[in-house]
């Protein structure tokens, strides 16, 4: 991939940021849809190039790294690498997951911390942008090993976070079992009960409806774009990769909106079931026994498994939502995709479209939404829990359900009508970048060169 920009001072930043940063490649790829959106916007805005904004912005406040060292069941140290990456704090305290996988690395941490700063200033509360993790693999290990990851991992990472500094979350391979562990180990270190994760268990002061909320907030975000188009999810038909917490709760609302979800997949392949999938069967599948998704095809007869995960993409649908991990979705399913009829494609994981996917959605009529705007309402409503947390009171899941769905239609609002205002209608890539740039932005330039 070529990362060229038509903008002379845009490219030169581009290219230096490439030279600065080496092998960061989904890092490079994250700037340069960014600053391909701000090319829109750069004439009429000299104070960004005087003040250096984008130069700043690009350049994370603060990089950790740290080693993680644990003693595994058979009594063997193991040693992995801990990152957190402390983005951008212009509009509150840094705020973004812990993702655990073995492919983790600090161009893919960089390239989601910086996603999440614009992310986090269009859920309009006050959130920073950061996001952690390690090489650690969860799968396989024992409830033992993964507390022995986990605490070890949180030994280090209690020195840089608190509840008005940093505020980590789940994410990939980080669900309620290695936040609860990492919240007892923070606890019992600080001598502290703080809201310091989101994402906690419902006993110590986690939110309800922050289990469902990216999923949901997903959907929400959809039925926007349906609505602007004059329909909605009932009776259309859905594809949505992954089957981890952002898929299963993002398949719970499509079928609660009258949609037939007809698969899911994960890492080593796809299920389909024309009959619509049989969401109680993956919920234990996956919640429950930690299994694979081809299980469900054991237990439930209309279902085919298939080996291989980007084979999802040839199922012909109305509506995809990629909901397991970056670049998951490439050109050839993008032509797939709009072969079989696909209108809408809305990311519910991070960067999960290639830029030549979302390039080809764009010029064939496929209605598309970036992770950073459709995929908010999980870090949303892990404010709406830091809120419950400082006021010390819990909101009932109607209440948080509410917010949630409210934020996501001020979310769509921003990024649908900055994208009209500066004369691209529909291209919420654009919308939303400069809609979550502006805002992140203004509070650089209150607060000075810091
Ligand atoms: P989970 O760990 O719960 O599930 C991840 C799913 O994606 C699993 O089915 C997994 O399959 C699959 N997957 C992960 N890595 C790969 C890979 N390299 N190739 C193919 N499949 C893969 O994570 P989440 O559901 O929480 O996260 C999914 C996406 O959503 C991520 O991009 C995350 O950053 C994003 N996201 C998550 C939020 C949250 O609140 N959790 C909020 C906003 C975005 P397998 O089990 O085989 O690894
Ligand atoms: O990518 C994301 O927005 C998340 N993994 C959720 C972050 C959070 O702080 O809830």
């Amino acid at each position: 991939m070529e990362y060229t920009l038509n903008n002379e001072y845009l490219n030169g930043l581009m290219q230096k940021t490439i030279a600065k940063n080496p092998s960061e490649p989904e890092f490079y790829q994250a700037v340069h849809e960014f600053l391909t959106s701000v090319e829109a916007i750069i004439d009429q805005h000299p104070e960004f190039i005087s003040e250096k904004i984008l130069e700043r912005i690009i350049e994370p406040e603060r990089v950790i790294m740290f080693r993680v060292p644990w003693v595994d069941d058979k009594g063997e140290i193991q040693v992995n690498k801990g990152f957190r990456v402390q983005f951008n704090s212009a509009i509150g305290p840094y705020k973004g997951g812990i993702r655990l996988h073995p492919s983790v690395n600090l161009g893919i941490l960089k390239f989601l911390g910086f996603e999440q700063i614009f992310k986090n200033s269009l859920t309009t509360l006050p959130m920073g942008g950061g996001k952690g993790g390690s090489d650690f693999d969860p799968k396989g290990k024992s409830d033992r090993e993964v507390m022995a990851f986990c605490q070890s991992f949180m030994r280090e990472l209690c020195k840089h976070i608190g509840p008005d500094t940093d505020v980590p979350a789940g994410d990939i391979g980080t669900g309620a079992r290695e936040i609860g562990y990492m919240f007892g180990q923070y606890k019992k270190i600080r001598n502290e009960f703080t809201g310091v994760l989101t994402g906690k268990g419902l006993t110590f002061g986690g939110s309800l409806a922050r289990t469902e909320a990216t999923g949901y907030g997903l959907c929400y975000f959809t039925s926007c774009m349906l609505a602007k188009k004059g329909t909605s999810f009932a009776g259309k038909t859905v594809v949505i990769s992954g089957a981890g917490n952002v898929a299963i709760y993002a398949t719970e609302k499509a079928q609660q909106l009258g949609a037939k979800v007809v698969a899911l997949c994960d890492s080593t392949g796809y299920v389909y079931d024309p009959d619509g999938i049989k969401l109680d069967i993956v919920k234990d599948i996956k919640e429950v026994k930690r299994q694979r998704i081809s299980e469900y095809a054991k237990q439930v007869p209309t279902a085919k498994y298939e080996d291989g995960c980007h084979g999802i993409w040839s199922i012909p649908c109305d509506i995809a939502l990629p909901c397991a991990t970056q670049n998951e979705l490439d050109l050839d399913a993008a032509k797939t995709l709009v072969a079989n009829g696909c209108k809408v494609v809305a990311e519910g994981a991070n960067m999960p479209s290639t830029p030549e996917a979302i390039a080809y959605f764009q010029a064939n009529g496929v209605y598309f939404a970036p992770g950073k705007a459709s995929n908010a309402g999980g870090v949303a409503t892990s404010g709406l829990e830091m809120s419950q947390n400082s006021e010390r009171l819990s909101w009932t899941f109607e209440e948080v359900d509410a917010k949630l769905k409210s934020i996501m239609e001020s979310i769509f609002k921003a990024a649908d009508e900055t994208a009209t205002k500066i004369g691209h209608e529909d291209n919420l890539v654009m919308g939303a970048n400069i809609a979550g740039l502006l805002k992140v932005a203004d509070a650089m330039l209150a607060q000075g060169v810091i």
